[in-house]
């Protein structure tokens, strides 16, 4: 069987001119240039009046469908119950956990909404690819309006365990939503293996089968692990290629030999910035030979500005690198240089190039592409050190970084000082390791093996 692929996650990535895109958007394009067909999604703008029908932008064999979205719906269902609820409930990070009965409800009608507009779109040999924690429900919605064709979920973030689920009180809910998938996808065994543990919860009553399918609410699907990769080689020759680039340089030349560790993330509390910082600060107490010696590059664009926490972390740690760089600045070196801002995928390749420690310490992360492009990144000859944290699906791979716990602030401190202690032949051995690993799961592994899933496991089920 083939056919179009139908890609949909919540907002669409139009590439632009001259733009490289990366992460998710690589392995979505790649995929959807290989079959043809649409990615749908939300185009970023709000309405105060009832939203379109998707815009159909036609490139090559690929067309960009958006809709745009009612303005207290958006905020009820994205900053509301998408990032209020779903997004602290699977990162285990209760504290931040917020429920409300009536963001659930938009969360309900803007999956509802996103099926009836897809649905006109769709042809019967299609087969739809549905990403990520804002859209669990649309397959149900879509097999309530009469779609049979194939429809698979990925989830980018991980998958907690059902005393962490419970804590929701619409987890069942949602769980008989993912039952309404033909393949539900994974970054880690980890993920898999929670969500079973849920689905075979008496509310739900699944049976997992002796060949890993599952069968629950009259149906039978299949979960399994998918971890997502990267464009490897792309990694590498961007950072080789900007090298020269007047911002590298002038960054190269201002570190005046000092050793750089760099962070790069998005400007959220799952990615344990603040306790990263502390970490850094420990360094300097603690081995005190770094001070002058070291730079710390944090790279941290805001995002979710809508949401309050979001801003109150950024607040929170601009205090902390006022306090390290109040407390160990001299007059020729500031320890923290902290930078609110994105860089352009070729710039920020060569930036991790330059840094002998990566460090990478969420306190819970799906995967972490960050962690997986410094790796590839660096100079095969002279490579730098990958400090990972234990919390993200990352260290499952990359069993040879410096493997931290986020929370143990004199453990971190020591995990970086490992690194920048490092051997060039470990260093070397460490980081071929790795790159092996990266090759054989790139981004293109992942895609195929996703799409190979839900095309053969729909025939199979077929014939049940
Ligand atoms: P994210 O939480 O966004 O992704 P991550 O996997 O690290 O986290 O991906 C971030 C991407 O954004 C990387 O490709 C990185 O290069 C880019 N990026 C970050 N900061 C940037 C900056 N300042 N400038 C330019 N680019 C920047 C979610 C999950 C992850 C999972 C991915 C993919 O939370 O766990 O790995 O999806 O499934």
């Amino acid at each position: 069987m083939s056919g179009r692929l139908i890609a949909v996650s919540n907002r669409v990535a139009i590439p632009r001119d001259g733009q490289a895109s990366g992460g998710l958007a690589v392995g979505v394009l790649a995929a959807l240039k290989e079959h043809g067909g649409i990615w749908f999604g939300w185009d970023g703008k709000t309405t105060d009046s009832e939203p379109h029908d998707a815009r159909v932008v036609d490139d090559g064999n690929i067309s960009y469908a958006t809709i745009n979205l009612n303005r207290t719906e958006f905020d009820a269902y994205y900053n509301g119950f998408s990032n209020e609820t779903l997004w602290p409930l699977f990162h285990f990070l209760l504290g931040f956990f917020k429920y409300d009965r009536h963001n659930f409800e938009s969360y309900l009608r803007v999956n509802a909404l996103f099926a009836r507009k897809l649905k006109p779109l769709l042809e019967p040999t299609d087969v739809i690819w549905i990403h990520d924690y804002h859209l669990i429900p649309l397959a149900a919605e879509l097999r309530r309006a009469g779609v049979t064709q194939p429809i698979g979920f990925f989830l980018h973030v991980p998958f907690p365990g059902y005393d962490v689920l419970r804590a929701l009180p619409v987890h069942e809910h949602l769980l008989r939503c993912l039952c309404a998938y033909d393949v539900v996808g994974f970054h880690t065994q980890r993920d898999l293996r929670s969500f079973q543990e849920c689905i075979a919860q008496p509310g739900i009553g699944g049976h997992i089968l002796s060949d890993g399918r599952i069968r629950a609410g009259g149906r039978m699907f299949r979960a399994d692990v998918f971890p997502i990769g990267i464009e490897v080689e792309d990694c590498g020759s961007l950072a080789h290629a900007h090298r020269d680039n007047p911002e590298v340089k002038l960054l190269r030349d201002s570190l005046m030999g000092r050793r750089m560790i760099i962070g790069v993330d998005r400007l959220d509390y799952s990615k344990g910035l603040p306790e990263r910082f502390h970490a850094y600060e420990r360094l300097l107490q603690h081995y005190p030979d770094n001070r002058r010696n070291v730079v710390l590059l944090q790279i941290a664009p805001p995002t979710r500005t809508g949401i309050r926490t979001y801003n109150e972390i950024r607040e929170e740690l601009e205090g902390i690198a006022g306090r390290i760089n109040g407390r160990y600045a001299q007059i020729d070196w500031v320890p923290v240089r902290y930078l609110n801002r994105g860089y352009d995928r070729g710039m920020l390749m060569a930036m991790y190039r330059e840094a002998r420690v990566g460090l990478v310490t969420p306190v819970r992360d799906g995967m972490n592409l960050v962690a997986k492009e410094y790796v590839a990144a660096q100079d095969p000859d002279d490579p730098g050190v990958l400090v990972l944290s234990t919390l993200a699906g990352a260290a499952f791979e990359l069993e040879q970084a410096v493997l931290v716990n986020p929370y143990d602030t004199d453990g971190v401190a020591a995990g970086i000082q490992t690194a920048l202690e490092m051997s060039l032949a470990e260093r070397r051995e460490r980081h071929s390791a790795m790159i092996a690993t990266l090759q054989r799961n790139d981004i293109n592994a992942w895609r195929s093996r996703f799409i190979e899933a839900l095309r053969h496991g729909h025939e199979g089920e077929q014939h049940d």
